[in-house]
């Protein structure tokens, strides 16, 4: 099975593979041409979309590394009978970490607190009001999505003691609330749904003005589930305080938000730990080498798609 990739991806189980070529730069333009030869993708956050299948008329398998699949159109995909998977599972811990160390950030002014030990402003007094966060423990986090990360998430908070709420397209649950009420009820709210048609822009100013005075809101999902331009707009004006790993426009970050203190900024790294990237790589091989047997691929992003 001929693969073409879009990197090579960490660890030794890529290794594993033998017949694999490298993009030489972005998609389409990166593949060079027409390539009937190719049988398999393995792409991270590339835009897989119909102008780019065009160009591979032998394609099997697209293969994402990650667990969000929203740079593909699996329907162009699927219309094809390209098989589409994903890495799920693997990154659960790191990215629920990453979420709860946001959290921490930024309820405890650890940006703004390092930058001025580090620009020497720290004068040694007690009594700095920039210094001066909020309590973890006895807080609310609303969790918008409930899956694999979102329930680690839940776990990860409820031993800072925090109370937890959550709101899923599943209805109930301990803790179940409704978007809009859970958006009010909570001071810190934390994403993890996937980008999908329905989560484009979930929350919008009207929604984001929901969230309380002071409140917090958590995103280590995808920057397009919020209006970016209104999220802003709260966060200049200081009445919420901001934990972002994910934008709009990657890796474009709004101008305005560099400077504030009330926002700590990654570079969407959820997943970003030397283990986790390993073992992401793993499960993208075990997809690929199950598609080269022609068997059916571990992580098929539709169930019911037909395998490869
Ligand atoms: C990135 C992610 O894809 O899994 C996801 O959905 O957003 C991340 O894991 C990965 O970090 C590569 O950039």
């Amino acid at each position: 099975m001929k693969i073409l990739a879009s990197r090579r991806f960490l660890g030794p189980a890529w290794d594993e593979l033998s017949d694999v070529e490298y993009l030489s730069g972005l998609l389409p333009e990166g593949a060079g041409g027409d390539r009937e030869e190719i049988d398999a993708l393995a792409v991270v956050g590339e835009r897989i979309d119909d102008e780019t299948l065009d160009l591979f008329p032998s394609l099997r398998i697209v293969a994402n590394y990650g667990v969000g699949y929203d740079s593909i159109d699996v329907g162009a995909c699927a219309a094809r009978g390209i098989a589409v998977t994903n890495t799920p599972g693997v990154l659960t811990a790191a990215t629920a970490d990453l979420a709860l160390a946001l959290l921490l950030a930024v309820r405890r002014r650890i940006v703004v607190g390092d930058l001025a030990v580090r620009e020497g402003r720290w004068r040694g007094g007690w009594a700095d009001p920039d210094f001066l966060g909020r309590d973890v423990g006895g807080s609310t986090l609303g969790i918008v999505g409930f899956g694999r990360i979102g329930q680690a998430v839940a776990l990860r908070a409820a031993a800072f003691g925090m109370g937890v709420l959550q709101h899923s397209r599943r209805r109930g649950g301990e803790g179940w609330r409704e978007l809009d009420q859970l958006l009010a009820e909570a001071d810190v709210i934390s994403l993890h749904v996937p980008l999908t048609t329905e989560t484009r822009g979930l929350l919008d100013a009207s929604r984001l003005a929901l969230l309380r005075d002071g409140g917090c809101l958590i995103n280590t999902a995808r920057g397009q589930i919020v209006d970016e331009e209104a999220l802003v707009r709260e966060l200049v004006s200081g009445r919420i305080e901001a934990g972002l790993d994910v934008f709009a426009h990657e890796p474009e970050v709004p101008r305005e938000l560099v400077g504030l203190p009330n926002v700590v900024l990654t570079p969407h790294v959820g997943s970003a730990t030397a283990e986790t990237r390993e073992a992401m790589t793993r499960v993208l091989v075990d997809n690929l080498l199950a598609a080269g047997r022609r068997e059916r691929p571990p992580n098929l992003v539709y169930p019911e798609a037909e395998a490869p």
